[in-house]
C-alpha cells in the first residue's frame, strides 16, 4: 500500500491495482476549491498512470458540498470562466480518460460535488447521500460540466427543475432517476466502490477504455456514423493478445461463464 499524507486536500493511495482518492476537506464538507480541484487533477493523473481502475470518495459525513463559494466571491469573471474551464478538464480525464472510476457517495452531493460524481462510470450512494443543485438559489449556474453530465444522467428536464425549485433528492429517489448506479446501507459506499473497481480493472484494458471513450461519443453521433465506430472498435479490442487469450479461455472451458443473479 502506498500511502500519502493524510493531512492534504485530496488523499491518495494505490491498493493493489485500484486507485483510492478521497476529498479531504471534512471541515468544509469537502468543498472545491482551486487548490482542492488541482490536488484532485494531481491524483486523477497519477491513477491514470499506474492504476487499471480509481474510487473516488469524501472523508466524512458528506461526499462534497460542491465548489467553494468563499473562494467565488468577487472573482473576477475571466477568472470565473477560467476556473470553471479547469473543471472541465480535470472532470474530463476522469471521465473519458484511462481507467473507469466508481465514486462512493454519502451526506452531500451538492452542486459541483454532483458534477464530480457525474463525471465518474459508476455511483454508489449509502441511504444517507442526497443531491440538489442549489445554484438558482446562490445566483451562478453549473460550471462543472454539469448541464452536460447530469442533464444526460438523469434527463434536462429533472436537472431543470432541482435547479428551479431547490428539490433535494433522497439516494433511492436519485436512484429511480437514474442518477445513482449501486444503493447501499449506511458505512457501506466505499467497500462496495472498491469491489466493482476491482471487477472493472480485472476487464481487458482496450474494452474498458472504448467503454470509456468510445461509448459516451458515439451517443453524439449519427446512427449510422455510430454504427461505424463500434464496428472499428469491436474489430480493434478483438485483435489484442489480450482479447485472443480470454476468448480462447472461454473456448477451452478455463474461463467463468455468465450467471443468473440467483444462481451465484
Ligand atoms: C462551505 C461550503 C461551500 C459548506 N463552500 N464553504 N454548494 C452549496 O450551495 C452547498 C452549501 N453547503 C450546505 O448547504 C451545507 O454546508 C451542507 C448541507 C453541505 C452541510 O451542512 P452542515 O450543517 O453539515 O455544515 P455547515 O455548518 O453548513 O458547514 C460547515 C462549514 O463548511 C462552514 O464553514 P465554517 O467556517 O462556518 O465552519 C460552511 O460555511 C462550510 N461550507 N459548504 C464554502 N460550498 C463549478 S460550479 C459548481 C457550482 C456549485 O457547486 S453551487 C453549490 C454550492
Amino acid at each position: 500500500m502506498d500511502a500519502t499524507d493524510a493531512e492534504s486536500l485530496v488523499t491518495y493511495e494505490l491498493r493493489d491495482v485500484v486507485a483510492v482518492i478521497g476529498l479531504n476537506r471534512p471541515q468544509k464538507r469537502n468543498a472545491i476549491s482551486d487548490r482542492v480541484v488541482e490536488a484532485l487533477g494531481a491524483a486523477v493523473a497519477r491513477a491514470t498512470d499506474e492504476a487499471r481502475a480509481g474510487v473516488i470518495h469524501g472523508i466524512g459525513p458528506h461526499f462534497c458540498a460542491g465548489l467553494d463559494l468563499g473562494e467565488h466571491v468577487d472573482k473576477p469573471l475571466i477568472e470565473a470562466i477560467a476556473g470553471s474551464r479547469r473543471w472541465h478538464r480535470i472532470f474530463d480525464t476522469i471521465e473519458r480518460g484511462r481507467i473507469p472510476f466508481v465514486s462512493a457517495l454519502n451526506g452531500a452531493v451538492v452542486g459541483g460535488g454532483f458534477e464530480l460524481a457525474a463525471s465518474t462510470h459508476l455511483r454508489v450512494a449509502e441511504e444517507s447521500a442526497f443531491f440538489a443543485l442549489p445554484e438558482g438559489q446562490r445566483g451562478i449556474f453549473v460550471g462543472g460540466g454539469g448541464s452536460v453530465r447530469i442533464a444526460r444522467l438523469i434527463g434536462a428536464a429533472r436537472m431543470g427543475d432541482m435547479m428551479l425549485t431547490g428539490r433535494v433528492l433522497r439516494a433511492a429517489e436519485m436512484e429511480r432517476w437514474g442518477g445513482v448506479s449501486y444503493l447501499v446501507p449506511e458505512g457501506e459506499a466505499l467497500g462496495k466502490a472498491m469491489e466493482l473497481a476491482a471487477v472493472a480493472a480485472g476487464n481487458a484494458e482496450l474494452s474498458n477504455y472504448a467503454i470509456i471513450n468510445a461509448l459516451p461519443r458515439v451517443q453524439d453521433m449519427s446512427s449510422q456514423d455510430g454504427l461505424f465506430l463500434e464496428s472499428l472498435m469491436s474489430a480493434l479490442t478483438s485483435a489484442t493478445p489480450d482479447a485472443q487469450e480470454r476468448l480462447r479461455a472461454f473456448v477451452e472451458k478455463r474461463a467463468a461463464k455468465v450467471k443468473a443473479p440467483d444462481d451465484v
